[in-house]
């Protein structure tokens, strides 16, 4: 089938989902009309299925415009590792919690609930120990094992906010992120392991602390936990083992009550300037609704083996993987390693030995497991999957239809989310049951969830239409501010469009009300489904001694949706060669760490800027793309001849 063609296709509620899911179509409707007439009533209901230590009379406080200010049952008092982990004890205690996958095919781990809270406990108690008191941020930065989950959760217990940042990212990146916050104790590992090599966390983490020392912030104290033991760097009396604490410690912590917006962790993304923004999440709202969504979105049923591959260094790693999870009680599968190792066939083979029921991945795994051919998927039988789940990017429909056929066998339901960092939780995707299917839309919203189009100018448009995807009203899941920096988080959010939040993304909405998700129309990369702002891989490049300017632009690469296309004007009298090339490959990598490689790079004598100095992208987007034919008008450029030049030396020819 052509593309159109199959977006055009629309697959009915399945039967295997509907006999059995928690919310049919009539639900669905009237659930949706009261979420967002009136979302103090509807709100208020569904914020008790957590628990709460001193009840919320107050549910929304809300306002978009102004100085904006949200918060949501401000007046209530909880404790997510309580809601996590202890209420869980007295009925479920022997439940799996956490199923570990390693890396090594053979390494598997099994933590019960009652294990897990011993487990967070000594953590929270060694934390306590070494000064972490609430309010105070700890930076976490830990390859995917059980003790990454059990420091976040240890941290939301005693009150300090964590700030997880992914094992890729370089020393630079991990000691900018310990600078914005001002966080004085690290956790890591030894090394991370992912399929089958070896990455120097620990290492890493010794750098970044030099870096973030220059910037007057000292850490004081790092928490190693170890996992493949090698010998690392130790200062002694700033390092400490994990294992060697864990025992000096008591096996219980009570948990620390929390204010419903008392800070729960901050968590970095790239945006379309600038450095990467600390995201800002509170307590009780986030968990209301990152467990809402769970249950909901994936028809979450008790006892399902659940299992998202992202990493918790990214925000589903938080919201799916560790917090709505564990606050529903779930089982949640933790998967060390990648989907091609030992080979292309590993994510099926999780799935039958775990028997998974749900399975949550990004549509640039999918691309690649698409491209190995189904004999990886059909040596599986896959037998106990129930669902499937996609988030990240945009899932094309030749991508949706190979993970609906071959993967979940045409019986699956397939669940396209659409949300950000700064949403919390999903906030446009189907609900298993109630919402008809068609490939490559993350059709309709979620309970309290007001999407809208507008035109560039703010004119809210209706019906069928393709515009600007902004948001009307607060859902309890939002962000609350940029951390340290309250004006840049209405600047960015609540400035381009007055009153309403703006998401960032373009969209479509069809004829039934769907929505479909076109991608980011702000400078903000999407590579292999992680978020990297053009303006921080120019930076690393302009960093670069032989580098005078740089333009970063996405073009469409089959696999990871999008890469980097850069080009590079270099200082005077120095030529762009092959070995150059891969010398500014490594620097990006080093500075950045290896989601930001460059896929391609021009080295040009100028860019094309306006008589202004502006530089204009989107000629660099379409020769990028190599749709040069359209270029559109180019007549308020200062040297129009420079065009010709960037086409004759395009990198992007077959
Ligand atoms: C959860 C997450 C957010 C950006 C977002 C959008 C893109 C995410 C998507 C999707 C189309 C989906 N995105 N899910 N686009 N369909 N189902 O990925 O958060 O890393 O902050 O990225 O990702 O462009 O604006 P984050």
């Amino acid at each position: 089938m052509q593309r159109e063609e199959l977006m055009a296709e629309t697959y009915p509620v399945l039967q295997s989902a509907e006999s059995h899911a928690l919310i049919d179509k009539a639900k669905y409707e009237k659930w949706y009309k009261e979420s967002v007439e009136n979302p103090d009533k509807f709100w208020g209901k569904h914020g008790k299925r957590i628990e709460w230590f001193k009840p919320y009379t107050k549910v929304k406080n809300t306002s978009f415009t102004g100085k904006v200010s949200i918060k949501w049952f401000e007046d209530g008092q909880t404790n997510v590792s309580y809601n996590c982990i202890d209420r869980h004890l007295e009925n479920h205690a022997d439940r799996v919690a956490i199923i570990w996958e390693g890396d090594d095919p053979s390494l598997d781990r099994k933590i019960t609930y009652r294990e897990l809270h011993e487990h967070v406990c000594r953590f929270a108690n060694v934390l306590k120990k070494y000064g972490v008191k609430k309010g105070d941020r700890v930076t976490i930065y830990m390859p995917m094992v059980p003790e990454a989950a059990y420091a976040m959760l240890a941290c939301t217990r005693i009150g300090a906010v964590h700030s997880v940042v992914f094992g890729g990212f370089s020393p630079d990146a991990l000691g900018g992120r310990i600078v914005d916050c001002e966080s004085t104790f690290v956790i890591t590992c030894d090394e991370g392991l992912r399929g089958g090599k070896s990455v120097p966390l620990k290492a890493n983490v010794d750098k970044a602390i030099d870096i973030a020392a220059r910037h007057h912030v000292h850490v004081k104290s790092v928490l190693v936990v170890r996992r493949t033991g090698t010998d690392v760097g130790w200062a002694s009396g700033r390092d400490f083992w994990y294992h060697d604490e864990a025992g000096t410690v008591a096996a219980d912590c009570p948990p620390e009550p929390m204010n419903a917006e008392d800070p729960l962790f901050i968590l970095y993304t790239s945006g379309s300037t600038g450095k990467p923004k600390g995201v800002l999440h509170t307590t009780g709202g986030y968990l209301v609704y990152v467990s809402m969504t769970h249950q909901y979105v994936f028809d979450y049923h008790d006892g399902d083996i659940y299992w998202c591959t992202a990493d918790v260094g990214w925000v589903t790693g938080h919201s799916y993987i560790v917090y709505g999870p564990l606050a529903n009680r779930a089982t949640t599968l933790m998967f060390e390693g990648v989907p091609n190792y030992p080979d292309q066939g590993r994510f099926w083979d999780v799935i039958d030995k775990h028997k998974v029921d749900i399975f949550y991945t990004a549509p640039t795994a999918i691309r690649a497991l698409m491209g190995a051919g189904d004999d990886f998927v059909k040596r599986s039988s896959r037998s106990s999957l129930r669902l499937l789940g996609s988030v990240g990017e945009p899932i094309n429909p030749e991508a949706w239809e190979w993970y609906y056929n071959v993967v979940g066998d045409a019986r699956c339901p397939i669940v396209d989310t659409w949300w950000q960092t700064e949403t919390g939780g999903h906030m446009i995707a189907p609900l298993p049951g109630a919402t008809d299917l068609k490939p490559g839309a993350a059709t309709t919203p979620f309970f309290g969830v007001k999407p809208q189009l507008v035109d560039n100018e703010g004119k809210v448009l209706e019906g069928a239409a393709d515009g600007n995807l902004v948001i009307a009203d607060s859902w309890p899941g939002q962000m609350r501010t940029v951390y340290g920096d309250h004006e840049r988080f209405i600047q960015t959010y609540f400035s381009t469009y007055k009153g309403k939040y703006f998401t960032g993304d373009g969209c479509r909405r069809d004829e039934d009300g769907y929505y479909w998700i076109t991608g980011r129309v702000d400078d903000v990369l999407n590579v292999s489904g992680h978020r990297l702002g053009t303006a921080e891989v120019e930076s690393a490049l302009v960093s670069h001694s032989l580098v005078s300017e740089a333009a970063v632009v996405g073009f469409p690469h089959s696999i990871k949706g999008q890469g980097i296309y850069c080009y590079v004007t270099l200082m005077a009298g120095h030529e762009g060669t092959d070995t150059l090339r891969q010398e500014l490959v490594k620097h990006v990598r080093a500075e950045i760490g290896p989601i930001a490689s460059p896929d391609k790079i021009q080295f040009t004598p100028g860019l094309p800027k306006t008589r202004s100095g502006k530089i204009m992208r989107r000629i660099l987007r379409k020769i990028a793309e190599d749709d040069f034919g359209a270029l559109g008008d180019t007549s308020t450029l200062a040297d129009p001849a420079v065009v010709d030049d960037l086409i004759a030396n395009r990198q992007n020819k077959e």
